[in-house]
């Protein structure tokens, strides 16, 4: 018998190739054909959005008020779009992506359901060949990996998970029809930023939740409100000094330093002063209110134990309440949560809080989740678990650099990069929103690193110079660069408490900074830097 071979895929050929269909892939398209470059776009989702497009869950959310979550590269685009609240809906940050895709015509450049399985260089063409799992092929001379930070999502390997009989869902992949918890019994790991905007949600239609909590957090109450049109027309009116203020706030949000110090006033004006933050919510309380609290172990504790009377105070069952009280990492050094009427969700009849650092799961069985202590019957099990942070997304594609170099050996100990946007011996590899650039707002952020590269594409072709790659002595630095920013702050302490800031909330993570924590000024200063000073630390050939 003989077998018909599948003819070899048709190679299609790019300047650029970018991966990811999110703020960032969406952003790097325009950018390079703006450029007059040809780009092509590869997403594996059915649609535009990244983050936007996976997390469907009920109660996903922005934690960035609208007016900065969003691009500021087009005025009109500003003054055309309304966003409906503070914080706009998974939905709301959707639709905006789709409308970019529509608006700049971008949709014939971009390929959906489209999973990249390998990013191979060919050192003497000077090229990368790029294909999908089901075997469509490219080739590009540079790739830009948009693949998103905090998209690889990780599900805890309890013993027995595949005994489970009941449904389970992953908050990174939620399914497109909606699930129905209505008279279901439901568990739910996780009480991170998306845990905590799931858990009032599903409470609401199950007959009972079970929230396994491990740690704790600070949870923040966002006050989410539909943006009035006054409102709406001012920021409008307004939206340079958005954006001035917005680049030059440490987590490019639109805020003022509040100019003062915990230490510096009395007790009774810090107490006013927080409570005023707690009132206008979300990032405010913690931006806006004193200027030490990343820095300044007493100032930190001062706004901890604020947080933790209000725990006190919403929750009416006091152990309920000192179980969600967070006790072991300085508010802010593990990523605090927004919510919208959680700590008031325990007071529920239908809710019950399992602390599993006290009483641990032993297993998953087939009707629900074994503790030390106790035995829960559930169908269904929810996992708000988090991600592989930084390396998980391009971990699941096969990079090979110069020499069939894996990137996953590389990255063995954790991501090295020179910010954030090159790795040594992968040249004309560019990433955007990936390990090593700074903490903060992501749109602003993937904005300022698209052109950062756009110029640096434009220098090489104005110099002749065909690859770009960062040295390994710069990388180094900017390694050593990292942790030293680190060191001025708090923020060390959230690495025994599992922070994601350093990998730590993964068992295989590389429990160091993955991210500039200087934030988003010093990051945008890096940036301009570089540019200004014709890339040091980087090898054009
Ligand atoms: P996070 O913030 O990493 O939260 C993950 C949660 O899952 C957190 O409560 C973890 O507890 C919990 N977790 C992780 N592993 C386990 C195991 N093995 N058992 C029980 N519980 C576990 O992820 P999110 O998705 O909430 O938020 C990520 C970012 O997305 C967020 O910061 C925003 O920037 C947007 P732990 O605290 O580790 O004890």
């Amino acid at each position: 018998m003989t077998r018909t071979e599948p003819a070899p895929a048709e190679q299609r050929h790019f300047d650029v190739l970018v991966i990811g269909a999110g703020f960032a892939g969406l952003r790097m398209l325009i950018e390079m054909r703006g450029r007059g470059l040809s780009a092509h776009l590869l997403e594996a989702g059915s649609d535009v959005g990244g983050t936007w497009y996976w997390h469907r869950y009920p109660g996903a959310r922005t934690d960035t008020e609208s007016w900065a979550y969003c691009y500021s590269f087009d005025p009109q685009l500003l003054q055309e779009w309304d966003w409906r609240d503070r914080y706009p809906s998974q939905r709301d940050v959707h639709a905006y992506l789709s409308h970019v895709a529509d608006r700049y015509d971008l949709r014939g450049s971009i390929e959906l359901n489209s999973k990249v399985a390998a990013i191979v260089r060919d050192s003497t063409a000077n090229r990368w060949d790029v294909t999908t799992d089901d075997g469509r092929a490219y080739r590009a001379k540079f790739v830009i990996a948009a693949t998103g930070g905090i998209a690889a999502g990780y599900r805890p390997d309890f013993p027995g998970f595949e005994d489970f009989q009941g449904q389970w869902f992953m908050s990174s992949a939620w399914p497109k029809e909606p699930v129905d918890f209505t008279g279901k019994r439901v568990g739910i790991f996780g009480t991170g930023s998306t845990g905590v905007q799931l858990i009032p949600q599903i409470a609401q239609t199950a007959e009972h939740l079970t929230v396994f909590q491990r740690t704790p957090n600070f949870v923040i109450p966002g006050r989410n409100l539909p943006l009035e049109a006054e409102q709406q027309k001012a920021i409008k009116r307004n939206y340079d000094s958005v954006w001035e203020l917005a680049h030059n706030q440490v987590f490019g949000f639109p805020m003022r330093q509040a100019g003062r110090n915990a230490n510096d006033v009395t007790a009774e004006e810090r107490e006013r002063i927080f409570e005023q933050g707690w009132e206008k919510g979300g990032f405010r309380f913690i931006f806006e209110t004193f200027d030490d609290l990343f820095v300044d172990e007493q100032a930190n504790e001062y706004a901890a134990e604020f947080v933790r009377n209000k725990i006190r105070a919403i929750v009416c069952d006091p152990d309920v309440a000192e179980m969600l009280c967070p006790t072991n990492h300085p508010i802010g050094t593990k990523r605090p949560p927004i919510g919208t009427q959680y700590y008031e969700t325990y007071n529920r009849d239908n809710v019950t809080l399992v602390d599993i650092s006290a009483d641990p799961v032993d297993r998953i069985t087939e009707s629900g989740v074994a503790t030390t202590n106790g035995v829960f019957d559930l169908d269904i099990l929810v996992f708000a678990t988090g991600f592989k942070v930084g390396t998980g997304s391009l971990e699941r594609i096969d990079v090979r650099g110069e020499g069939g170099l894996p990137l996953s050996e590389v990255w063995a100990d954790g991501p090295q990069t020179l910010m954030g946007v090159g790795v040594t011996g992968f040249p004309n590899f560019f990433l955007v929103g990936g390990p090593h650039s700074t903490i903060g707002n992501a749109p602003p952020v993937a904005e300022r690193v698209t052109t950062w590269v756009g110029e640096v594409i434009d220098h090489m072709a104005q110099t002749g110079a065909d690859t770009i790659e960062p040295t390994q002595e710069a990388m180094d630095q900017w390694g050593h660069l990292l942790q030293a920013i680190v060191d001025t702050t708090l923020l060390e302490k959230g690495k025994a408490a599992g922070s994601w800031f350093f990998g730590a909330n993964t068992p295989d993570g590389p429990n160091r900074i993955v991210l500039y924590a200087a934030g988003v000024p010093g990051y945008f200063g890096e940036l301009e830097q570089s540019a200004k000073t014709g890339y040091p630390g980087f090898k054009f050939q």
